[in-house]
C-alpha cells in the first residue's frame, strides 16, 4: 500500500500536557521503517501546526462547556485539508496523534473525498460521544465521534458538513468508561458499542468479526481510530485517562489483523500515546507493533 503518514501533536483536546509529544514518540519507536519493512510505500507528510496548552490562559473563555474550541477549529480545519490532499496524492492517511479531537478533522476530510460512504470502527475506552451538554469536563477529545454523527457544536459540525459518518456503520470496541449523559445519547444512537464485558463474553475473535461487518456495511470506506486507552494501562501506562480492565496486545494484534483483510479500509488513527507518562516508550513501541498487525505484519 501507499501510506501517508501525519503527525498531529495537539494536546489542548485533552487538556493535558505531554500528548502532544505523541507523534515523535510514534515515529522514535520506528513507524515508518517498520511498515516500510512490511513492503509498503510510506511518504511522511509533515506535521500539522498545534497550539499547546500552555499558551492561553483560559480553556473556556465563553463559558460553552467546550475547552479551547477556537485552537481546535484551527487544528481541525488543518488537518482536514492535509487528509484531502494526501489522499488526493494517492496515498492511504495514517494520522498519529496528539489527542483524540484531532479526529474531528480526520473525518472532516475524509467526508469530502468519500462522499459520506465511511464506516468507522473506534477502538477505544471511551465512547467519545459527548457533547457540551453531557461532558463532565468540556474537554473535546471526548467528543469527536458525536460530531461525526452530527450531535454537538455548530462550528465543529460544519468543518465536515456533519454527519461524517452514517451511524449505523459506527462500532465502538473495548468501552469501559461512558459518563452517565454520554450513556444516554449512545443509547438512543444507532452506534453499535461493545464494551469489554462483551469482549470477555463473546471473546476478540467474534467481536472483530461483527465489528468488521457493522462497519463495512453498504459502505465503501472503514475507517479505523485506534485511541491507545483502549489498551490495558498495564501494557500501555502512556496515556492520559487510564481504565483498568482493558485490551490485552493478543487481543488487539487478532482484532487489527482481521481489521486489515477487511479490503475497505482506507484509513488509520493512532491517538493518545503520551510518553510523559509513559515507561521508556512502551506505549508508543507496543502502539506501533500493533499498528504493523493493522497492515499485514503476520507472526508467521
Ligand atoms: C471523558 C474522557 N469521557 C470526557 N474521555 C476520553 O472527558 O469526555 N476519551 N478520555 O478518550
Ligand atoms: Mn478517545
Ligand atoms: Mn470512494
Ligand atoms: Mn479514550
Amino acid at each position: 500500500r501507499k501510506i501517508g503518514l501525519i503527525g498531529v501533536p495537539q494536546d489542548v483536546g485533552a487538556s493535558k500536557k505531554g500528548v502532544d509529544m505523541g507523534p515523535g514518540a510514534i515515529r522514535v519507536a520506528g513507524v515508518i521503517a517498520k511498515l516500510r519493512k512490511l513492503g509498503h510505500e510510506v511518504k511522511d507528510f509533515g506535521t500539522v501546526d498545534c497550539y499547546t496548552v500552555d499558551q492561553f490562559d483560559s480553556r473556556d473563555p465563553n463559558n460553552l462547556g467546550l475547552n479551547y474550541l477556537d485552537i481546535i477549529l484551527d487544528t481541525c480545519s488543518l488537518l482536514k485539508d492535509r487528509v484531502e490532499l494526501i489522499i488526493n496524492a494517492g496515498y492511504m492517511p495514517l494520522v498519529l496523534g496528539g489527542d483524540h479531537s484531532i479526529s474531528i478533522g480526520t473525518l472532516a476530510g475524509l467526508k469530502k473525498m468519500n462522499q459520506g460512504n465511511t464506516g468507522v470502527i473506534w477502538i477505544d475506552a471511551h465512547g467519545d460521544f459527548n457533547t457540551a451538554e453531557t461532558s463532565p469536563t468540556g474537554n473535546i477529545h471526548g467528543m469527536p465521534l458525536a460530531i461525526a454523527t452530527g450531535r454537538g457544536e455548530k462550528s465543529l459540525l460544519a468543518l465536515g458538513p456533519s454527519p461524517t459518518v452514517s451511524e449505523k456503520n459506527c462500532v465502538i470496541i473495548a468501552a469501559r468508561e461512558i459518563d452517565p449523559n454520554e450513556a444516554k445519547l449512545l443509547k438512543e444512537s444507532n452506534v453499535t458499542v461493545f464494551t469489554m464485558m462483551d469482549v470477555m463474553k463473546k471473546g476478540i475473535v467474534e467481536i472483530a468479526s461483527e465489528a468488521i461487518k457493522i462497519a463495512s456495511d453498504g459502505v465503501d470506506h472503514v475507517h479505523v481510530s485506534f485511541d491507545v486507552d483502549s489498551l490495558d494501562p498495564k501494557e500501555a501506562p502512556g496515556t492520559g485517562t487510564q481504565v483498568p480492565g482493558g485490551l490485552h496486545y493478543r487481543e488487539v494484534a487478532l482484532l487489527l489483523e482481521s481489521i486489515s483483510k477487511c479490503n475497505k479500509v482506507s484509513s488509520f488513527e493512532l491517538v493518545e500515546v503520551n510518553p510523559a507518562l509513559d515507561i521508556q516508550n512502551q506505549t508508543a513501541e507496543l502502539a506501533v507493533e500493533l499498528l504493523c498487525h493493522a497492515f499485514g505484519k503476520e507472526m508467521y
